[in-house]
Order: structure tokens, then sequence, then C-alpha cells
């Protein structure tokens, strides 16, 4: 008929036109397979429309995943890439596909020739397509943000979810341009997704990045459930069902499909490894990480199983609407992009929600080595200032160890301004959220998280005594264990404290002082790099008289006194170490 078909993979198919009367059946006969179908011709470039679709539901019940897919049988099975195979640049373009690369970042040239509505391997788990899912589930928007993206990996995103998507539960498509500066997305791009009803256009007047862009996609969105995706994905078959269906029986659920990959450098898709969840090393970088083989093992958790994720990826993700906006939606004063899948996670699992990956649903992404897109302000400051801001309102006393791992700079008052925070932290405690410490205990106890870098006495091999603290001054005395006043912590921010005083050098020359901590202030800090098997120094840097000096901790040959002297390396009474030495 010159139309698409619907086909519902295993058991049920629809012949189509634009109003489509789909009539979902309560058990679906196993004996009406689809190898009957014909798909039709269409005409090259036409994407298959699947809209406007109306849904009468006879009953409740239970059905299978409708593996809804319009490209089983592809309209041009001699396209390149086409079933996610590797496309190949011919030997004439190579040099136009190399300088096409930075439009995108990723071959730009090879995704124009692939057709935007390609098919793609089935990466699900055999058990996928047996599973059943509710006839009544919520709706959903679909949320694009996108600044510059590549024209045909946009149409290609749109269309992987418009031909991919039962119809009945999505309610639209949501296209947020983050001010882009390309012509191609204006005009041209109303025009192109005119033709299909559920697609609206949101155009924000200034570049907001896509933290805010997302903000105000949901503040449009009329679905019950938002779903995220980034601009450069393409949807696999029956990727929606499994999302709503594990929302509808839990709205605290967050759920993100298995992110599989789409190359860079030649589009193919390519399925990842199973029990794979989004994990964070210090200082908050985002990774993945394979589950135990044991763990697996124990719970007996087949491939099919939801996996629980301490954090998200970020860009791919369905959350119920009225939770998201429960949970604060995300901190707006996070700029452009970062950091955002740390604040999110964190608030969900700390704030009573959970975030699993489904891994039945699968979305393949465009990795790829840089942004595309200009960042307004330098984009290390960007990112960090984003981090700083999650750090600040949800680590508690875990920030210290972000801030150890390379980012002590970020403390320094006028290096950076992390904005204000009021917002945010009396949000934390609206929502009563658990603390930084139950997150670790219970979600991600794998997570090497010490509090401090090292602790215990302080001993100095060159007289074999302690540091010692009494009445509020450091001396020097015979090591010993059960006394208090000789316990100190050496912390991820460099300073050597007992409770909340910290030792200051005072010059090279004098003695010590003990001054109320304070992160914020650099002079506290003390360089240490020990072990628990080899001593060492540990260096402050003072600047007496505006002259900057590194200079070294001395304990006293003769009288039992502490100063600062000159940094010599073969002097062992500048050798300190700590009791106890933890993950450096
Ligand atoms: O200023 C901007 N405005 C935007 O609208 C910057 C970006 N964007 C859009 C952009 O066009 C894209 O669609 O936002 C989306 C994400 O940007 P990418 O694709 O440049 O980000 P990414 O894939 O490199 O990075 C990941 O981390 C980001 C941190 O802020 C976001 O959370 C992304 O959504 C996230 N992507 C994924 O989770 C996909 C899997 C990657 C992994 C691991
Ligand atoms: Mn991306």
């Amino acid at each position: 008929e010159g139309k698409g078909v619907i086909v519902f993979k295993n058991d049920k198919h629809i012949k189509k036109n634009d109003l489509a009367q789909v009539l979902l059946e309560d058990k679906h006969k196993s004996s009406q397979q689809d190898g009957a179908l014909n798909p039709g011709k269409l005409p090259a470039g036409e994407p298959v429309k699947l809209l406007n679709a109306s849904v009468v539901r006879r009953s409740a019940g239970l059905h299978k995943v409708m593996a809804l897919d319009v490209t089983v049988r592809p309209r041009d099975v001699r396209a390149i890439g086409q079933f996610g195979h590797a496309a190949v640049v011919p030997l004439d373009r190579q040099e136009e596909s190399r300088r096409r690369w930075s439009e995108g970042y990723f071959n730009v040239f090879l995704s124009e020739q692939i057709p935007v509505d390609r098919a793609i391997p089935d990466t699900r788990p055999p058990a996928c397509s047996e599973n059943l899912v509710h006839d009544h589930l919520p709706t959903t928007s679909v949320i694009f943000c996108f600044v510059d993206e590549v024209w045909s990996t946009l149409l290609r995103s749109v269309h992987s979810v418009l031909n991919r998507s039962p119809p009945h539960l999505l309610k639209e498509v949501l296209l947020v341009d983050d001010s882009s500066t390309k012509d191609y997305l204006k005009e041209k791009l109303d025009v192109y997704m005119s033709q299909f009803p559920k697609v609206r256009i949101i155009r924000l007047k200034e570049r907001q990045g896509l933290i805010r862009a997302r903000l105000a996609g949901a503040a449009e969105a009329k679905g019950d459930v938002l779903t995220f995706l980034d601009s450069h994905v393409e949807c696999n078959v029956g990727w929606l069902e499994p999302l709503l269906e594990r929302l509808y029986n839990d709205r605290r659920k967050v759920v993100c499909p298995v992110i599989d990959v789409i190359s860079d450098k030649d589009m193919s898709y390519v399925l990842v490894d199973s029990f794979q969840r989004g994990i964070f090393k210090w200082p908050l970088v985002f990774g993945w990480s394979t589950l135990p083989e044991d763990y697996v093992k124990k719970k007996h958790m087949k491939d099919s199983d939801p996996i629980r994720c301490p954090v998200m990826a970020g860009g791919l993700f369905s959350i119920d609407k009225k939770y998201f906006y429960e949970l604060g939606a995300y901190d707006p004063g996070l700029d452009v992009w970062g950091g955002e899948n740390m604040e999110i996670s964190f608030k969900i699992w700390m704030c009573g929600g959970e975030i699993e990956i489904i891994p039945c649903s699968r979305v393949g992404h465009i990795f790829r080595g840089e942004n595309p897109y200009q960042f307004p302000k330098d984009r290390q400051k960007t990112v960090e200032r984003n981090l700083a801001r999650v750090a600040e309102v949800w680590l508690d006393e875990y920030k210290e160890v972000f801030y150890g791992y390379g980012y002590l700079h970020l403390l320094d008052k006028n290096v950076i301004d992390v904005g204000n925070l009021t917002a945010q932290i009396q949000l934390r405690e609206k929502l009563k959220c658990k603390s930084f410490k139950w997150y670790l205990d219970n979600v991600y106890p794998e997570l090497e998280a010490p509090e401090v870098k090292a602790e215990g006495l302080v001993f100095n091999v060159g007289t074999r005594k302690c540091l010692a603290l009494n009445n509020g001054s450091l001396s020097f005395e015979i090591c010993d264990l059960s006394k208090q006043s000789q316990h100190f912590n050496y912390s991820w921010v460099r300073t050597v404290r007992q409770n909340a005083f910290c030792v200051a050098p005072l010059g090279t020359g004098t003695g010590m002082t003990m001054e109320q901590c304070d992160n914020t202030k650099p002079h506290l800090r003390w360089l240490h790099k020990a072990n628990k098997v080899l001593p060492e120094h540990l260096i402050a840097e003072v600047s007496p008289r505006g002259m900057f000096q590194r200079v070294c901790l001395e304990g006293g040959p003769k009288a039992d006194s502490v100063y600062l002297k000159a940094c010599d390396t073969s002097s062992p009474f500048q050798k300190w170490q700590f009791t106890h030495y933890y993950a450096q």
C-alpha cells in the first residue's frame, strides 16, 4: 500500500495506515508469525510514519513486549551501514570524510550515507522478548536536548524513537534546541519535523547548557514519564516498554537502558558486555564496571535482570515526571555540561529512590572524543565548578576526599565561585535525605573512601618520639598510643589535625601553632608522601615577607621541640610517619 507496517515481533502484526486503530488483545497467539508480512516498498528517504495511532484497550492484562520495528525488513537492504554493519568510506572520499570529522567528532560523512531509519541488530538478551509487561503503562515524553548536532544523527535519533516506540506510550518527542548556531537546525528542521505531529521543537533564546535545557524540556512535557536521550542515539527494538514497566511498578525507580556503542569511526552498532554498572571513582569520575562474577552467581542473576547502579551515565534515562520534580529536578546552578549525572544519582539514592540499568532496553550512542560545540566559558572550569557544587551539597565529610584527589585549588575562595547553594542544601533537608556515608555503606560499599589519608601517632624517625598537643601547644613526647593527645589525622585536604585544630606553620626557624581548621586556608596544608613502609617529610609552604618558600617539619635532636627548617633529604629528624595509611 506504499505505507509502513508495524511488526509485533513474535506474535502480532498490524497493517497500518496513517490513522491505524491498534487493537491490543489480551493474549497474543504465538501462531501468528510475522513471517507473512510484506513491508511493502517505501519511497526512498521518506520515513515510515507510525503516528496518530489511537489505542483501544480491551481489558487490562499482561502482554509481551511489542518488538515494534518497522526496520526489521528495511527499505533499502543494500544501503551502507544497514543492519548496523560497519560502513566503509570509498577511497576517493576519504579526504572529505577526514575533513568533516570535526563537524561532530565522529564520521559525519558516513553518517550521512547510511539510512536515517536503518535496521540494527536486536542486542537484547534472548529472554527479553518473552518478558511480560502491563497494558496500562504510563506514557512518556522523549526529550532530546541538542546544540549544533549533526543533521543525520539528530534525524536518526528521532526516527528510532518514532519507529520503535509503541505509539500509545509515546506522548511526544521534544527537541530542545539549546541555541544552536547551525542554519540547518532552524527552518529546515522545522519543516522536516512538521510531518510528525508528535514532534515539537522548543528553542532556547540563549545557550543554557544541557542541564537547564533538560529542565526547559521537562517543563513542557505532557507525558507521565520523562525520557531523556542524547541527540546521537539509536533506540533498539523494544527499548521503551521495559523502562516504563519498571517505573509503573515502582515510581521511585529511575531506569536506564544499556548504552550500546555506535562506532564513531564506521558507525557500526556494537553490543556491549553484560552486567555492566555505572560507578564513579574519585574525584567523581564516571565509569563502567562489570559486576563481580561471584555477586552474579550469588544473586542468581540472569543477563536480563535489572542492575542496580551507584551512579548513572547521565544522558539516557526515564523518570516519573512527578518524582523528578519531587526530587527538585536538577540543580539549575549547574552549567552547560558535566556533573549533573552525579548530582541526580546521589539525590535519587540518598533521598529514597533507586537507579537501575534495564538490560532488555537498549539504546546505541555515539561515543566521541571531543565535544563538537563551544563551551561559553572554559570547559574544565565549568565541569570543576559543577562538581564542586555537587560535592558541597551531597558529599558531607567525604567532600574532602573529592578535593584531595586533585581539586585542592577549588577550595581557594577566590579561584572559583561555586555560587549560592542555599536552595540545594534546603532541598536536601526538606527531603530528609540520608547521609553520604549511608550511600557508601549501602549502595556503593566497593568504593574505597577512607575519610582521611592517614591517622594515628605522628612518629619522628630521628628522635623516635611523637607529636603531642597539650594545652593548645605542640610538643614532642615518648610515643604512647593510649594518649589521645598524640592522635592526629592527615586529611585529604592535607591538614594535620586533632579534632577541630590544625597544625599551622609560623615560618622558618620558628615553632608551630595550632589553628582552627579551615579547608580554604592553603597555609594549613602539609605535603606528605609517606606510606606504611617509607617515612617522609612533612612539607609546608610559607611566605615570610612575601617570599614563597618550602620548609620541612623537624623534630629537635636535643630539646623536645618541633620547628620548621630548610628541607634536608638526608635528615632522619625530618622524616615522619603516621601509624595508619589508607588508599592514596
Ligand atoms: O550546552 C550543551 N547543550 C546541549 O544541549 C551541551 C550539550 N548539549 C546536548 C548535546 O547536544 C547532547 O545531545 O546534550 C547532550 C549530551 O552532550 P554530549 O553528547 O556532548 O555528552 P556526552 O555523551 O559526552 O556525555 C555524557 O555526560 C554528560 C555530562 O553532562 C551528559 O550527562 C550526557 O548526557 C552524557 N551522555 C551519556 O550518558 C551517554 C553515554 C556516555 C557515557 C558514559
Ligand atoms: Mn553524547
